[in-house]
């Protein structure tokens, strides 16, 4: 059986609803977007799923304000452990900030976007943001600059935004609805007053609404995270996500809410529990009817640096920026050079990709759907988009579905690296017992080696270890192993038990 490529969720999502007519950002769409909206896509590494396996962002902690409280927030500024927005380990002013970002980017080359995102909201520092803003287009132009807003001062800035190419904002909309919106902002800062319960959400809602729309009529292009909050907002979201597609936001990514007690949020402290896996790619999938959807968000701090998913923020740490010597200019070229290669090398896997599926309907032949169950497969990748970790040492895997329909992508599920947990970690649960509880659902690991040893755990848990298809594309080692699961009988739909009704 011949299984046909679904890159991601996004590729599926019908297209439209954004100012240029088509959305999308998978590499199947990529081709078909029109050339200013595939410009400023293609090489944004959380604006394209594919992008993300090549290319890297940055983050500097310049904002360290906020004008709204919501409760899954605690902004602490010296937690290098924690990933998630709002946490950072050094607050920078914005010419360290423009010395860093140039270092990164003379480092790693594969970094094209800086982002600007907290500890608090940017536009509740707009000096220190802009003035950063400003510094970096006169002095790295090939640096995408990107911003994450709550959306309360966005109308008022919106202008100073286009004034520096910002072609990408993202707006945290949880809510359209007041009442659910008291439930997740005590309190707006705004016109100096605070403001607290209803009123306040409600001033914030007509804020980002106000603003997402002032964006999209500049033709920047927005997309708009949701934090799922079981109880609060969960039967709310899918209304959010129609009403900001209708309004032209690009994409949608609606994140778990991240709630342990020991990062002392009110949620966190009140036992507020955060989503299931399956509540969490259940309201996904049900939003990617409407909308383009994000699945490959990794919450970063907001002095994230690397690759979605790495972090490697203290090897730029201000003491050891100071004794770099940089030569901007000079990095510029070599950085185009890296960057060519990489388009290269995505534009031949694309040309491959098509002329596969020319091929079939030259020939006049359909791939052969059997009736096979979907099968959860999880992916250890440092990544360039195959499989290249060890199981051991993976701090997450990438989880796709394959099935009849094809391959998709899910998620990622964090865990404790097995080879660096010790014998024990939190709560007397070993590493392994973590990475066994984060791969529950799952049939496979698809890893570049896996060791003896959590071998034997891992199938007696349901999922087999396979470290056969190292180096190969994630998506044709997929298919590779679900075909080798067909042929092998495992495929077939599980039956039904039917009770008798007495
Ligand atoms: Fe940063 Fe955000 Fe720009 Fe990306 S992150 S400001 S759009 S460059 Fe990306 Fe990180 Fe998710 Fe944000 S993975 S938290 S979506
Ligand atoms: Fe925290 Fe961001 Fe909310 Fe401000 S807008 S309270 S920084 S999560």
């Amino acid at each position: 059986m011949q299984l046909p490529v679904i890159n991601n969720p996004v590729a599926e999502a019908p297209s439209g609803g954004c100012s240029a007519g088509s959305c999308g950002s998978t590499d199947d769409q990529m081709g078909h977007l029109p050339e200013h909206i595939r410009e400023k896509v293609f090489n944004h590494p959380c604006y394209s799923e594919e992008a993300h396996h090549y290319f890297a962002r940055m983050h500097v902690a310049v904002a360290p304000a906020c004008n709204i409280q919501c409760n899954y927030c605690n902004r602490k500024y010296d937690c290098a452990n924690e990933s998630r927005p709002g946490v950072v380990s050094e607050l920078h002013h914005p010419v360290q900030a423009v010395k860093k970002v140039l270092a990164v980017a003379a480092t790693i080359p594969q970094m094209t976007v800086l982002g600007i995102a907290g500890p608090g909201d940017p536009l509740a520092n707009p000096q220190r943001t802009f003035e950063t803003f400003r510094m970096l287009s006169e002095q790295a132009p090939d640096i995408k600059l990107c911003v994450s807003t709550n959306g309360l001062s966005l109308p008022d800035n919106i202008d100073e935004l286009s004034k520096y190419n910002i072609d990408h904002v993202t707006i945290t909309i949880n809510c359209v609805d007041p009442d659910v919106g008291a439930q997740i902002y005590p309190w707006i800062f705004w016109k100096n007053k605070r403001i607290k319960g209803r009123e306040g959400a409600a001033i914030l809602i007509e804020r980002q609404q106000k603003g997402l729309e002032m964006l999209v009529a500049k033709g920047i292009l927005v997309k708009v995270n949701s934090v799922l909050i079981p109880g609060v907002n969960d039967k709310h979201l899918a209304e959010v996500s129609r009403i900001v597609k209708a309004k032209g936001a690009f994409l949608h990514n609606v994140m778990p809410l991240i709630s342990e007690a020991a990062h002392g949020t009110y949620y966190g402290l009140t036992g507020q529990r955060g989503p299931t896996n399956e509540e969490l790619q259940a309201l996904q999938d049900e939003c990617s009817g409407d909308m383009n959807m994000m699945r490959h968000c990794r919450q970063c701090r907001a002095d994230a640096v690397g690759l979605l998913g790495e972090d490697r923020g203290s090897e730029f740490t201000m003491d050891k920026i100071e004794a770099m010597d940089i030569n901007y200019p000079e990095a510029m070229k070599m950085r185009a050079e890296v960057h060519a290669a990489i388009n290269e090398e995505l534009e031949s896997k694309r040309i491959a990709k098509e002329s596969k599926v020319q091929l079939v309907s030259i020939q006049g032949l359909k791939p052969k759907v059997a009736k096979t169950r979907p099968v959860l497969m999880a992916i250890a990748t440092k990544g360039g988009g195959v499989i290249n970790e060890h199981f051991g040492h993976a701090g997450e895997f990438l989880i796709y579905e394959a099935s009849s329909a094809g391959v998709r992508f899910i998620g990622h599920r964090k865990t404790t690296p097995y080879c660096e947990g010790g014998d024990t970690c939190g709560d007397g649960e070993s590493a392994l017992d973590v990475t066994l509880r984060v791969l529950a659902g799952c049939e496979a690991v698809l890893c570049s080696k896996v060791g003896y040893e959590p071998w034997g755990p891992l199938e007696a848990a349901g999922i087999q270890p396979n470290g056969e298809h190292a180096m190969e594309p994630i998506e044709d080692a997929i298919v590779a192993v679900y075909e080798e699961m067909r042929v092998a009988g495992k495929l077939a739909m599980k039956k039904v038990e039917l009770q008798k009704v007495a």
